[in-house]
């Protein structure tokens, strides 16, 4: 890849702590900040169903589109440290309630997989709550396997997922 060239990277916002919403909003916002990248669309924020344990509240999230020429680890580490500084708290249970998870969804048509990183993210075609935001904001988007975003979007249920703010 040539220096300097930037990569469109999807990145899924979720929280369910801690007022979601202006989680998930000052996320976005810390995204807009971000070195080396420009935040290029924002979905509607959603409220979904929790995926894994119940016992827990309904979440919030959104899926940004940002171009970037940082490289996929030192996005990771960006992403991080926002969630650090909204105060997640690491090593909690892996299913459960979070303050706000930031995942890097798709990377360019880089497939990438190592200990820190699997993209495209291991979940999403399985996910409503990514699959509709990131339908919303790219339709014509294929996955580096060919899937096209808008046909996973219509084929999965949509477990009570509600657009909340357009
Ligand atoms: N469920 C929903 N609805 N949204 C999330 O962002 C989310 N994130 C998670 C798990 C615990 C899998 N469940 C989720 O990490």
């Amino acid at each position: 890849m040539a220096i300097n060239s930037l990569t469109t990277a999807y990145i899924g916002v979720g929280s369910n702590l801690s007022d979601p919403i202006k989680q998930v909003n000052m996320a976005i916002t810390a995204l807009k900040t971000l070195a080396n990248s420009q935040v290029t669309a924002v979905s509607s924020i959603y409220g979904s169903k929790p995926m894994g344990p119940q016992d827990q509240p309904d979440y919030i999230n959104a899926v940004v589109e940002l171009q970037t020429s940082l490289m996929p680890l030192a996005l990771l580490d960006a992403l991080q440290a926002i969630e650090n500084k909204a105060g997640r708290v690491r090593k909690e249970n892996r299913w459960g309630a979070r303050i706000l998870d930031l995942d890097i969804l798709l990377f360019g048509q880089q497939v990438i997989d190592n200990e820190r990183l699997t993209i495209p993210h291991y979940g999403m075609k399985l996910r409503e709550f990514v699959l509709l935001p990131l339908a919303e904001i790219a339709p014509r988007l294929c996955l580096p396997d060919g899937d096209n975003i808008a046909t996973l979007a219509q084929n999965i249920p949509d477990n009570d997922l509600k657009k909340l703010i357009f």
